[in-house]
């Protein structure tokens, strides 16, 4: 371990300790040569900040990764978690389980929208998605319907990285490395248009009758509607850069699948536990799905988990057309309702209950709202969506550099103390539910300064390696050390 003293952004010394060394670890979604030049390490976090290995204090626009709603550091949870680790820290998932288990299932279907009270764990966003592609497929063949076996998602849709949320899913980048995908797979249109809709506060109010109409004309009709399984959309594609659905678009999506006897899964990965103001989007729409996915916020993302919920009449159909003592799912996980797990969706749920957090979100969208639109006008940004306490400032890409400008404005934020996400050329917030006024105003007020900035520097602000000099330093540092260590090993 090494203990490097670096000039920190402002003129104070900063000292970095317990420097990891950056070889081993292949980082997910992330340009890994890029990150190890000048890497972004977090060493704790408090309610609505994080702080840095280097001493930065950065208040959290994206609640993590959207999953810590609650803010970071919840006692409850934490203490929950150490009790039950000390308690039972496992018990096997198959032909076993514990109270646990149904303790969390059963506080879970609660807190669902009326009806969907059957629930299967998993350990992530992407287990979800694949479960619920996987259930629709064999409901519809233990009702005797093994040809409707068809699996329609969106263009631009996120549903995680496993081969079934992939083939479903629209983002380009995210399947094209990865072979043929699945067979049976289609898409039907995402709901994006800034010709149209640009800078509209909230839901765009036009055009989603026809853009769901059109899955009733152009796919049930190409493919047969009967040989459909199911239609799987996130109520708002938050990956992709916070895409709205027009109001209007997704009961008419309910419409045409009850019509066709298509099931309906929702992916509330994102949407789920308050970010658009309501328990769920299916909430916030007046829209109840067949399947609901959820994981990220159902633990404050403090332990990976996942839930699928579906219809009684899904659970029961298995349970009533399965062969008696056979398995009515031949699926699952060694971590599916893990004890620990279990333990944080408890506590994380007796969160939810005690500080109404859907209410404090749908209370503070209002502001957040203003302070996102306050950044029209500003240099770069070219459209701006707002739901609940999510918001996508999408960004004029400079020619032949897509990403640069959101790229440079995600380290100018940083340097300023401001964590936000970028994705292509949109930056995404989404902060903890547990968001001041103030912060809200400073979280925009940093992104219109970072825009200014960029805009005024030119083609210079563009240059990453500008920012962040603590980390780039640090960096270097460790590469000459591990240049020693490797000429030592030669000459040993
Ligand atoms: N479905 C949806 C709708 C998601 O948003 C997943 C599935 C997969 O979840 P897991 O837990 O397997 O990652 C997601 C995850 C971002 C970002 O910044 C979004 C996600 C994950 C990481 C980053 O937009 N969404
Ligand atoms: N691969 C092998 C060889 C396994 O034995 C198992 C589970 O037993 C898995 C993958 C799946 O792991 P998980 O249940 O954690 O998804």
């Amino acid at each position: 371990m090494n203990t490097p003293t670096l000039a920190s952004s402002s003129t104070e010394e900063s000292t970095v300790s317990d420097l990891p060394n950056l070889d081993h670890y292949w980082l997910p979604f992330t340009a890994n040569r890029q990150f190890k030049s000048m890497p972004r390490l977090f060493n704790a976090a408090k309610g609505n900040y994080y702080t840095t290995i280097d001493d930065r204090r950065l208040l959290d626009g994206t609640a993590g990764l959207w999953c810590v709603a609650a803010g970071h550091g919840r006692e409850e949870i934490a203490s929950s978690v150490a009790n039950q680790l000390r308690t039972l820290d496992y018990a096997p998932a198959f032909q076993n389980s514990h109270p646990l288990a149904f303790e969390a299932a059963e506080r879970l279907a609660q807190y669902m929208p009326p009806g969907l009270d059957r629930i299967f764990f998993t350990g992530s966003g992407s287990e979800s998605a694949d479960t619920a592609l996987k259930i629709a497929l064999a409901y519809h063949r233990v009702t005797g319907n093994p040809l409707r076996n068809k699996l329609i998602g969106r263009e631009r849709g996120y549903h995680g990285v496993n081969f079934g949320g992939i083939a479903v899913g629209g983002i380009a980048g995210n399947r094209k490395a990865f072979g043929n995908s699945l067979a049976g797979i289609d898409h039907i249109r995402h709901t994006l248009d800034i010709g149209r809709n640009a800078f509209t506060r909230g839901l765009p109010q036009d055009g989603g009758i026809a853009l769901a109409d059109e899955f009733e004309q152009r796919i049930t009709t190409l493919h047969d509607p009967a040989t459909i399984a199911a239609l799987i959309v996130e109520p708002m594609q938050g990956s992709a850069g916070v895409l709205l659905p027009p109001v209007g678009y997704l009961k008419r999506l309910r419409e045409i699948c009850d019509k066709h006897g298509i099931l309906l899964i929702f992916d509330e990965v994102i949407t789920g536990f308050g970010r658009l103001g309501t328990k769920f989007a299916a909430d916030y729409f007046g829209v109840v799905p067949d399947i609901l996915t959820c994981a990220k916020a159902l633990t404050n993302g403090a332990v990976p988990m996942g839930a699928v919920a579906v219809k009684r009449d899904i659970y029961d159909a298995f349970m009533a057309n399965s062969p008696a003592g056979g398995i009515e799912l031949p699926h699952g996980y060694t971590y599916s309702a893990h004890p620990v797990a279990c333990a944080a969706a408890l506590a994380t749920l007796d969160i939810f209950a005690s500080e109404k957090l859907e209410d404090r979100a749908a209370g503070l969208s209002a502001h957040f709202e203003e302070a996102a639109h306050s950044l029209k006008g500003l240099p770069f940004v070219k459209d701006i969506r707002n739901i609940g306490l999510v918001a996508g400032i999408e960004l004029e890409p400079i020619p032949g550099k897509p990403g640069a400008a959101a790229f440079a404005a995600y380290l100018k934020c940083y340097e300023m103390g401001v964590l936000v996400r970028y994705t292509g050329d949109i930056l995404a917030i989404s902060p903890p539910l547990t968001i001041e006024k103030d912060e809200i105003t400073r979280i925009f007020s940093t992104i219109g300064e970072a825009l200014t900035t960029l805009a005024a520097e030119g083609e210079a602000g563009l240059d990453p390696t500008r920012y962040l000099k603590n980390e780039q330093q640090w960096a270097a540092h460790q590469q000459e050390i591990q240049q020693q260590h490797l000429i030592l090993e030669h000459t040993a």
